[in-house]
């Protein structure tokens, strides 16, 4: 069993779900946010922290040994705030991981690297990078933060391109996008696990009938997705209204992103 997983971005939406599925998967979770995180409970070590502070983030990441990195900025903002959370965030957290014995790192990349691609295209790992905003662009520099550290360093990261991770898929977009709160864990259980990850793309999707994504240049890791947006066609069909085609909704990979403007700071 794995010692100690730091979660950064433990109080968001996603690190509520890992901070509950992924005990006992080590032996100690270390949570870690600059929001409040309340108490610590069995198990489980509190180190709030802003990611954005380099120093700070060196003494968080001493003794782990894997990393699940969710924290920063994860919709469209200002490039302001994109820049500290998730480019200085990105580059702190590699930095602290090369002084500290190179954990394994799951990077909790983005759909949005890519949201400008048209539903009707079917990606791979070789398809061109289409940002659909700022934050989409801030998950390419992260995804290039563990390239350059795998071939300078050997850092291995998982490289997660997450679609939309919710108890169950809301909209028709996510019929195609949904990766389950299940299948996220043992996405990481295997990524962990692994006897070799390098440095790995991995489409953050759910075995969905209607999905985009082809994953198999990373079949050698294992990883099984078990749930299928398709048990949810029904009730999408009886209660979320169809988006013409032309509706960015329906048109972009992205979806509403593509719509959203340059924010100002
Ligand atoms: P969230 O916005 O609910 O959680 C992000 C957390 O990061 C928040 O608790 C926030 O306080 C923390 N944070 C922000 N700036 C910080 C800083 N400077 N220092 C320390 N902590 C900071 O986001 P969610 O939905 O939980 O997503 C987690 C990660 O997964 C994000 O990186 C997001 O970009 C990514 N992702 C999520 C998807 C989803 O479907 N939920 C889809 C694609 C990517
Ligand atoms: C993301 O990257 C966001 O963090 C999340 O809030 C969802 O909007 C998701 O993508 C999505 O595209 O559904």
């Amino acid at each position: 069993m794995m010692n100690r997983i730091l979660i950064t971005g433990a109080a968001g939406q996603l690190g509520s779900v890992l901070r509950e599925k992924l005990k006992g998967h080590a032996k100690v979770l270390r949570l870690s946010d600059m929001a409040d995180l309340g108490p610590a409970g069995e198990g489980e070590e509190i180190v709030p922290c802003d990611i954005s502070d380099g120093d700070a983030v060196m003494d968080l990441v001493e003794g782990c040994d894997g990393i699940v990195h969710l924290g920063g900025i994860s919709v469209e903002k200002s490039f302001d705030l994109i820049e500290s959370a998730n480019l200085r965030g990105v580059h702190n957290l590699y930095e602290a991981a090369r002084a500290h014995g190179r954990p394994r790192i799951v990077f909790a990349s983005s759909n949005h690297t890519i949201g400008y691609h048209d539903q009707t295209t079917r990606l791979d790992h070789t398809s061109p990078y289409r940002p659909d905003g700022y934050y989409g662009v801030s998950k390419i520099f992260g995804e290039a933060v563990a390239s350059l550290y795998w071939d300078k360093f050997g850092q291995e990261s998982a490289l997660v391109r997450i679609g939309s991770c919710t108890p169950k898929p809301l909209n028709w977009r996510m019929l195609a996008t949904w990766l389950s709160e299940d299948d996220f864990v043992s996405l990481i259980d295997t990524v962990f696990r692994a006897p070799r990850l390098g440095c790995t793309m991995i489409w953050g999707a759910s075995n969905n009938d209607a999905g985009w994504w082809d994953n198999s240049h990373a079949d050698f890791l294992g990883w099984k997705p078990k749930d299928n947006s398709a048990d949810y066609l029904d009730e999408i069909a009886r209660t979320v209204p169809r988006p013409g085609p032309e509706e960015p909704v329906a048109k972009y990979q992205g979806g509403v992103f593509t719509d959203e403007p340059i924010h100002k700071s």
